[in-house]
C-alpha cells in the first residue's frame, strides 16, 4: 500500500450506522485478528488521522459504602474488600488534585462517587463547585455517581459538565449474574436523562466477568446501536479485587481486550473508545496495538478508583513509544 492510498482511504467518509445485528458484531469480534485490525485501522485512521490519544485522570471523591451490589466492586457493602483510608474529599482537596492532573498533560477529570444515586443538598452543591473548578481550568469534567434525576442532571449541566459515566457493565441476558440491586433498565433510563440534560455520555463495559462472546457481542450492540452514540466507550477489563464475588477470575487474554477495543473502533467510528481498568495487565506492545486499533483515550494517573494503573512516566514513555499525539504536544 503505498501512501497515496493511504491517503484516499483517510478521506473516506465513515459512515454511521444504528443497525448493526449481532451476526455482524460476532463476526468482528471471531474473524481472523489481521482482518479485524486491518479494518479498524482503516476506520480509526479515517477519523483520528494523528493518532491523538486523550488522557483522562480520575479520582473518587467519595469512596465505599455503596449500596448497589456490583460483584465486580470493591466499593459495595455487600463485598468485604478493604477501601478504608480513602476519605470523602472537599471541593478544595478536589481542585488541586484536578490542577496537579491538568499539570501533568490531562485533558479531561472525571471524579467518581461510590453512591446508588445522586444525593440533593450538601454533597451536591459540593459536586457542582467541583464541576465548575475543573471546568474554569480548561479541563473536560466527567462525573460517576450512579442515577441522577432529571433536575441534577440539568444542574450539572449548567455547571459546565463535559460527560457523565454511567457504565451498562456487560449484556441484558448477563447483568443479572453481576448486579441485582439496579436494572439494565434503569440504566438506560439514566443514561437517556443525562443526554436530554445536553450532557455527553460515557458508557461502556467490562470484560473478564464470565460472559461469552455471545455477551460482549451484546453489549457492543446495545451500545452501538444508540442514536446518537455514547461520545465515550470505556473498555474495562476486570480488576479482580480481594473481596469481591469476581476475586478469582482468570485475567482477560490481552488479545480479547485488542478485539473489544476494535470492534468497538468500527461500530462507533467517532465515538471515544477508552482503553480502560485493567492496562496493568497488558505489556507495552499490546496497547499499543489497541491504541492503533482503535483506542484513543486512556486513563492517565497512578491511580484509578481504588486499584492502580500504570504510573504516569511509563504511560508517558508509552505514549512517546506508539507516537501518538497527545494535549501537550498540540
Ligand atoms: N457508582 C457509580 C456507578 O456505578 O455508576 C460510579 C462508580 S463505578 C465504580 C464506575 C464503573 O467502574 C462501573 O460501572 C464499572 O464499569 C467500573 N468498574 C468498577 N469496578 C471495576 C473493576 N473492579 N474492574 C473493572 N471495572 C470496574
Ligand atoms: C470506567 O469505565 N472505568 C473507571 C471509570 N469508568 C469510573 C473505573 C475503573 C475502576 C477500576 C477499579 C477500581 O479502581 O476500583
Ligand atoms: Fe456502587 Fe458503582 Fe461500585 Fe456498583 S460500581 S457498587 S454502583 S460504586
Amino acid at each position: 500500500m503505498t501512501l497515496l492510498d493511504l491517503q484516499d482511504l483517510q478521506s473516506q467518509q465513515v459512515h454511521l450506522r444504528y443497525d448493526w445485528t449481532l451476526s455482524e458484531i460476532s463476526e468482528f469480534l471471531e474473524m481472523p485478528l489481521m482482518d479485524l485490525l486491518w479494518q479498524a485501522q482503516v476506520v480509526h485512521r479515517s477519523v483520528n488521522p494523528r493518532y491523538k490519544v486523550q488522557l483522562a485522570s480520575l479520582l473518587s471523591v467519595k469512596t465505599g459504602g455503596c449500596e448497589e451490589d456490583c460483584s465486580y466492586c470493591s466499593q459495595s457493602i455487600y463485598n468485604t474488600s478493604d477501601v478504608s483510608g480513602q476519605p470523602d474529599l472537599n471541593v478544595q482537596a478536589v481542585l488541586e488534585r484536578a490542577k496537579a492532573a491538568k499539570s501533568s498533560g490531562a485533558d479531561r477529570f472525571c471524579m467518581g462517587w461510590a453512591w446508588r444515586q445522586i444525593r440533593d443538598g450538601q454533597p451536591f452543591e459540593a459536586m457542582l463547585a467541583m464541576v465548575r473548578g475543573v471546568r474554569e481550568m480548561g479541563l473536560e469534567a466527567c462525573v460517576t455517581a450512579g442515577m441522577l434525576t432529571e433536575e441534577q442532571a440539568l444542574r450539572l449541566a449548567e455547571a459546565g459538565l463535559t460527560a457523565y459515566n454511567h457504565n451498562l457493565d456487560t449484556s441484558p441476558e448477563h447483568y443479572d449474574k453481576i448486579i441485582t440491586t439496579r436494572t439494565y433498565q434503569e440504566r438506560l433510563e439514566t443514561l437517556q436523562r443525562v443526554r436530554s440534560a445536553g450532557i455527553t455520555i460515557c458508557c461502556g463495559g467490562i470484560i473478564g466477568m464470565g460472559e461469552s462472546q455471545h455477551d460482549r457481542a451484546s453489549l457492543l450492540q446495545v451500545l452501538a446501536n444508540m442514536n446518537p452514540h455514547p461520545e465515550s466507550v470505556p473498555i474495562n477489563s476486570l480488576v479482580a479485587v480481594e473481596g469481591t464475588p469476581l476475586e478469582n477470575r482468570e485475567p482477560v487474554k490481552s488479545l480479547e481486550m485488542l478485539r473489544m477495543v476494535a470492534t468497538a473502533r468500527i461500530l462507533m467510528p467517532k465515538s471515544r473508545v477508552r482503553l480502560s481498568a485493567g492496562r496493568e495487565q497488558l505489556s507495552k506492545e499490546a496497547q499499543i496495538l489497541c491504541l492503533q486499533a482503535g483506542a484513543d483515550s486512556i486513563f492517565y494517573g497512578d491511580n484509578l478508583l481504588t486499584t492502580s494503573n500504570p504510573e504516569i512516566a511509563s504511560d508517558r514513555e508509552l505514549l512517546e513509544d506508539a507516537g501518538v499525539q497527545v494535549s501537550w504536544e498540540k
